[in-house]
Formats: C-alpha cells, sequence, structure tokens
C-alpha cells in the first residue's frame, strides 16, 4: 500500500515532470529493448575508428533492452524518433498520469487499460515489469539530484500498483 510519503514523492514528481511524462514514458520503451541485441550491434561501431554506420546508431536507440517486448509492436514504425512510437508513449504516459491522479482508485481507474491489455492485446504481464524497470531507470538519469531512495521505493511501489491494476484481468 502507497503510504502518504509514497503518494507526495510521486505526485511531486509527476509535477515536476510537467509534459515531459511522454517524452520520458518513449525513451523507456525505446530502452525497453537494448539489452538483448547481438554484441555486435550493441556496442555501435565493431571495430575502434569505423565510422558509427546509422544502423548500428539507430539499434542502439530504438526499442530494445528485452526484444521480446518488442514482437507486440511489429505493426508500428519502431525506427529511432517514430512518431508511431512517440504517440503510443504519449498514450501510455497519460494512463500513468491518470493513475497518479487516482491513486486511491487505481484498479478502477485502469480497469478497461486492463481489459485490453489481457483480452485483446494478449500482452504476457511479465512485460509490464520490464517497462516499469525501463521507466524508473530513465526517470533516475534524468532526475538524478532527486532520486533520492525514497522516490526510489516509492516510486517502485507506484509503478508495482500500476502493474498489478494492469494485470488484474490476466488471473
Ligand atoms: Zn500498453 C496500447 C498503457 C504496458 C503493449 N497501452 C496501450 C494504450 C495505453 C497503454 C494507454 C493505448 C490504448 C488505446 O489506444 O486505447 N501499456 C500501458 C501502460 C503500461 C503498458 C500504462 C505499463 C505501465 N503495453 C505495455 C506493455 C506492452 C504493451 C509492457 C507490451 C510489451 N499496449 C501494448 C500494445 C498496444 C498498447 C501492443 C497497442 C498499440 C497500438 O497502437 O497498436
Amino acid at each position: 500500500v502507497l503510504s502518504a510519503e509514497d503518494r507526495a514523492l510521486v505526485r511531486a514528481l509527476w509535477k515536476k515532470l510537467g509534459s515531459n511524462v511522454g517524452v520520458y514514458t518513449t525513451e523507456a520503451l525505446e530502452r525497453c529493448s537494448e539489452a538483448g541485441r547481438p554484441p555486435s550491434t550493441s556496442r555501435g561501431p565493431s571495430s575502434p575508428g569505423s565510422p558509427d554506420a546509422p544502423h548500428a546508431r539507430s539499434s542502439r536507440r530504438t526499442f530494445l533492452a528485452f526484444p521480446a517486448t518488442k514482437t507486440y509492436f511489429s505493426h508500428l514504425d519502431l525506427s529511432p524518433g517514430s512518431a508511431q512510437v512517440r504517440a503510443h508513449g504519449q498514450k501510455v504516459a497519460d494512463a500513468l498520469s491518470l493513475a497518479v491522479e487516482r491513486l486511491d482508485d487505481l484498479p478502477r481507474a485502469l480497469s478497461a487499460l486492463s481489459h485490453l491489455h489481457a483480452r485483446q492485446l494478449r500482452v504476457d504481464p511479465a512485460s509490464f515489469q520490464l517497462l516499469g524497470h525501463c521507466l524508473l531507470v530513465t526517470l533516475a538519469r534524468h532526475y538524478p539530484g532527486d532520486f533520492s531512495p525514497a522516490l526510489q521505493a516509492s516510486l517502485d511501489k507506484f509503478l508495482s500498483h500500476v502493474i498489478s491494476a494492469l494485470a488484474s484481468e490476466h488471473q
């Protein structure tokens, strides 16, 4: 359960993020696929001094610490900076902002989305954890000064609540 302090910390961070929630959510989506790439593409240029080929650069930026999550989006343009990925990131961000506004009522606030992900999109609930993880890392990178252990813990709890609400239809 989120304590009063957890709520206050999450709300304060969200206020600070302002209109950038979509930017960081998109970055988290893109990030959510890096680590699983073959070593040859995960380090950019394969030999020292060789130019950073455009495809190497894009494979570094587009979707993927957890490549399996990418398979859900095969119908979207996943190139770096893709408007479709940004639009999707903004939708996910709006859902997260709604969740921040309705901390007392998360399961109800997210019930339609939970239904959509379970019945229609059939997203593996484990993927939610991966995205939550990527979002936490992304926010920590952009707000290092704000990222006290207390904020980390509160944000982690918040994301766990969002995820269990989203995954509730899977049972
Ligand atoms: Zn999801 C969609 C949210 C996660 C997959 N999503 C979506 C939307 C939203 C969301 C809001 C939109 C809907 C409409 O349109 O109506 N998600 C969300 C959130 C989260 C998520 C909040 C967490 C946190 N998802 C996820 C994951 C995955 C997904 C993890 C996988 C991997 N989604 C998805 C898909 C879709 C969505 C596939 C559809 C897209 C298109 O556009 O097609």
